[in-house]
């Protein structure tokens, strides 16, 4: 077979290397303060959440503290945790949301 005298004689074979842009965990931060009601608005509207998957999401950050809510590139993840930073200062929620490397 083409290749096998060399991979052979060198004893080596390359691994082909596909490079993929670094993705970004969007995570979600529990709190006392912050109403249910608007974390589960904040999934619908920001992260494309249907009604029943957003209770689930936010009930999950509820009881263990945090959750991810998504994976993004590094542009579209800070976007997103600057528009839930917003929406939350807005309404004057101490709702907490982060990014973190993958
Ligand atoms: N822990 C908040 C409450 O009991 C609800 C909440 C869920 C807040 C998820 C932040 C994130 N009102």
């Amino acid at each position: 077979r083409p290749g096998d005298r060399e991979e052979v004689e060198l004893g080596v074979k390359t691994r082909p290397r596909t490079q993929r842009p670094p993705m970004y965990k969007v995570l979600l931060l529990n709190d006392d303060f912050t109403p249910m009601e608007f974390v589960v608005h904040v999934l619908e509207r920001l992260f494309n959440m249907s009604h029943a998957q957003a209770i689930e999401i936010m009930l999950t950050v509820h009881r263990k503290g945090v959750a991810v809510v998504g994976v993004f590139s590094h542009e579209i993840a800070e976007t997103k945790v600057a528009q839930v930073m917003e929406l939350a200062r807005r309404q004057q929620h101490p709702l907490q949301c982060t990014m973190e490397k993958e």
